[in-house]
């Protein structure tokens, strides 16, 4: 031991230990963007799950894990999983058999849609899913049932970068880089992202880059543990980020930081820009964000004067009503400067699901086919039809996004089968999207756990846990990877794929649906995506078992995959110019009030993942952070009265909930943040404004307009 102890390790030297009688099985974590690769040790003979190792090979993580990866295992023997299809009878889910649950289903589709039409069908999914299962989501959707309304979770995660990255480059993929080339950078700009909480193996990266002498500017309301370690904090008021960046640009331009030689060459727009952020002074905009004009200067002159940079960001800056500005405004800082195309250059969202990138790409959104297809295009839809050898008019139209789907509940859509996602708790304005729910004439729901949303199903199918599956998914850097499963299904519960081929067999439509094996569907989704932006035509699973994970596009056998794009600076335009586009500074949809005179925030926290559902299953993770809090500055605290650790009860125009205080001074003192990964009386998204981002469909999950009450005086009153 103490010579294992003694010996400096590299992370070459680290291998999983093999043991008599075990299997590790090579995977990847189940939870962020960030994908590391993990082994899942297994008893051989009962194939019982037993415990994780970090994966030394797989280079994103290189041999760590964060809190959430190391426990993810657990859910595999966990005595909450669903082990068989529950049925509503007298007001109770009981227990039934697949054959009972899977003709329950297909009755009522059938009948539904013969009294409404196809469309009334609605399909909700969710990008915690394999790429195999996101695709044939869609392809389900649109030739199993015949319904348009079909869209997914990921509608309220990276809609906004995607438009964004859209408008501005042509193409939608997470990283313009590979996680690598942040080493390189002389200059990270983070915005909106808690990085260290939320893609905790990013911060080696992080680290790398300083520790090469990179500047780190963070821009973020809370003093998080990612901004902790910036050279410039910039605390932004929320919702203020097209007008701070605006302010960036005002200054570069002035101090002639701009490579006009790159303008020129490759970008359209400028003069523009340039016109409208003359009004963006520093004096100006330090009024709209509350970050000092000294810090906008120093930030834009450090970002400015650096040869490589990249701009980064998450849903701090997405979430908001217009948040595609936001993200085309950042994108302006490389664009403005060229800083792309190159090692160390570049710009990058967060990916926020462990296939968040994937999931985006391949048709579960309701306005797309597989490959980025758009579903409107003539062309596109020819090919696909082709692909899935149905005829054209076959293929229905764009249906509703995610949240205008839920508000349809009950009117435009009587049926919805729901999988991989928990929108009782992660929908903005929650109460509201409980009735919504409630007024289905038939409510399906797939997990593998009973969640708040599962309780209001009419049946509830039980799905497998990712480790007992193979397949593939995309992550933050636009690396295609491999997942490999366990050959067990516990009790009755199937894989999602599985399932839904066997419903639509049963729908009369299986002839479409085929498959003996993950990889199967694989192959098809290959040809799908051929000649699209997003093409993984070259991509084999063979190819991901001897590469470490290939990036897209990767359009030929022989094609090894683009990690960096735009390395020729063409873009994905016909003219092969970017695009600057210049954005007023237009504030959050909901403004403070008299009545409600405090902004409130949400977000994450590092032992947590999204509606909870499955962490907080996970006493491990559960003992850390038990309940959410409500964090706010001292003097916000002393203006009400409240004492840490007392109850508070925050309020907006929609709802309210009750909350322990933490009083910290890590937070703006006009808001607070309460992090989303409770449910019922414990959801913040019953304070949540339900404004939608026009372009993407988000809602502006990151600002609205709450007031506080001290809960005993609200005692005090109510007897008084
Ligand atoms: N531990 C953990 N990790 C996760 C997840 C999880 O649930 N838990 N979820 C995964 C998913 S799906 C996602 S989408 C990502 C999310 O990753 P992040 O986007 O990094 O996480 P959030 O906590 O939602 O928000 C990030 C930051 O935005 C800041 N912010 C709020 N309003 C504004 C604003 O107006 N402007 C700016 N500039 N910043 C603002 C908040 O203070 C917060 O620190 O994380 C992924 N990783
Ligand atoms: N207030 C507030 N609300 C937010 C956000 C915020 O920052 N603030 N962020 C938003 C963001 S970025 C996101 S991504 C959404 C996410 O919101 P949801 O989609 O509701 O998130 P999850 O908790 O991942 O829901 C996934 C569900 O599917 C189950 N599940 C997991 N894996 C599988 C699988 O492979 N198959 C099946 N069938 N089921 C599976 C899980 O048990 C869980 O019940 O929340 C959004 N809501
Ligand atoms: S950083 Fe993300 S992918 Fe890696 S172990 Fe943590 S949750 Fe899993
Ligand atoms: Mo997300």
């Amino acid at each position: 031991m103490g010579h294992a102890q003694n010996r400096e390790y590299s992370q070459r030297d680290y291998h999983a230990i093999e043991r008599d009688g075990e299997d590790l099985i090579s995977t990847h974590c189940c939870f962020c963007g960030m994908q590391c690769g993990m082994n899942i040790r297994v008893k051989t003979e009962t194939k019982e799950v037993i415990g994780v190792e970090p994966r030394y090979d797989f280079p994103m993580n290189g041999g760590r894990l964060c809190p959430k990866g190391v426990a993810a295992y657990r859910q595999a023997e966990h005595g909450e999983r669903l082990l068989s299809p529950l049925i509503r009878k007298n007001g109770e889910l009981v227990k039934a058999s697949w054959d009972e649950a899977m003709e329950l289903i297909v009755s009522k589709i059938q009948e539904v849609q013969a009294q409404y039409g196809k469309d009334a069908v609605g399909v909700y999914s969710g990008s915690s899913m394999t790429n195999e299962k996101c695709y044939l989501m869609g392809k389900f959707a649109r030739i199993g049932l015949g319904t348009k309304n079909i869209d997914y979770n990921g509608r309220y995660c990276m809609s906004s970068a995607s438009f964004g990255f859209n408008q501005s480059v042509g193409i939608d993929r997470g990283s313009t880089n590979p996680w690598s080339d942040i080493k390189s950078a002389d200059v990270l700009l983070l915005a909106g992202s808690n990085t260290a909480e939320c893609h905790p193996l990013s911060m080696p990266y992080i680290w790398g880059a300083r520790d090469n002498g990179a500047k780190l500017i963070v821009i973020d309301p809370r003093q998080t543990k990612t901004a902790l370690v910036a050279d410039i904090h910039l605390d932004i008021r929320p919702g203020t980020d097209v007008a701070l960046a605006n302010g960036l640009l005002h200054v570069m331009i002035e101090e002639d930081l701009v490579d006009y030689d790159f303008i020129n060459k490759h970008t359209t727009g400028f003069e523009k820009l340039k016109e409208l952020v003359k009004k963006y002074t520093p004096e100006y905009v330090s009024e709209i964000t509350g970050v000092s004009a000294e810090k906008i200067v120093s930030a834009a002159r450090i970002f400015g004067q650096s040869k490589n940079g990249m701009a980064m960001f998450a849903r701090g800056v997405e979430q908001h009503a217009t948040g595609t500005d936001a993200v085309s405004t950042y994108v302006n800082l490389c664009l403005v400067t060229g800083k792309i195309g190159r090692k160390g250059s570049g710009f990058a969202t967060f990916t926020g699901q462990g296939n968040g990138q994937g999931g985006r790409e391949h048709g579960q959104k309701t306005d797309q086919l597989p490959g980025f297809r758009k579903i409107t295009d003539p062309k596109a839809r020819e090919y696909i039809a082709g692909v899935w050898g149905v005829d054209e008019s076959e293929i229905p139209g764009p249906g509703l996004s995610a949240f205008e789907m839920l508000q349809a509940l009950g009117s435009e859509i009587k049926l919805l089968i729901l999988a991989c996602s928990n929108p009782i708790v992660s929908s903005p304005s929650v109460a509201h999207v409980g009735d919504y729910l409630k007024s289905l004439d038939f409510f399906v729901a797939i997990d593998m756990f009973l969640s708040e949303s599962c309780e209001l199903a009419d049946v509830v199918l039980p799905s497998t846990v990712w480790v007992e599956d193979d397949g593939t998914t995309t992550n933050v850097e636009g690396r295609v990877l491999r997942l490999r499963g366990i050959d067990r299904t516990p009790g009755e519960s199937r894989r999602d794929w599985e399932i839904i081929c066997d419903l639509a067999e049963r729908l009369g439509r299986g002839k479409y649906f085929k498959y003996d094996k993950p990889e199967d569907i694989f192959n098809e989704l290959r040809v799908a995506s051929k000649g699209g932006i997003a093409d993984y035509y070259g991509i084999t699973y063979e190819k991901l078992d001897n590469m470490q994970g290939v990036f897209w596009p990767c359009p030929t056998e022989e094609s090894e995959g683009m990690p960096r794009l735009f390395e020729d600076l063409k873009f994905n335009f016909p003219d092969g110019k970017a695009r600057i586009l210049a954005f007023e500074h237009k504030g959050p949809n909901e403004k403070i009030s008299e009545e409600y005179p405090i902004f409130l925030s949400t977000g994450r926290v590092v032992y947590h993942y999204l509606s909870g559902n499955q962490t907080r299953r996970i006493e491990s993770l559960l003992n850390f952070c038990p309940d959410p809090y409500v964090e706010m500055h001292p003097n916000l605290a002393k203006k009400y009265n409240i004492g840490n650790g007392e109850m508070v009860k925050l309020s907006s125009a929609r709802g309210s909930i009750e909350v322990v205080a933490k009083i910290t001074k890590i937070i703006r003192e006009d808001m607070v943040f309460v992090p989303y990964h409770w449910g019922k009386t414990l959801a913040i998204n019953h304070l949540t404004n339900p404004a939608l981002e026009p372009n993407s469909k988000i809602p502006e999950f990151k600002v609205c307009a709450v007031k506080i009450e001290k809960k005993a005086e609200i005692v005090g009153v109510k007897h008084g």
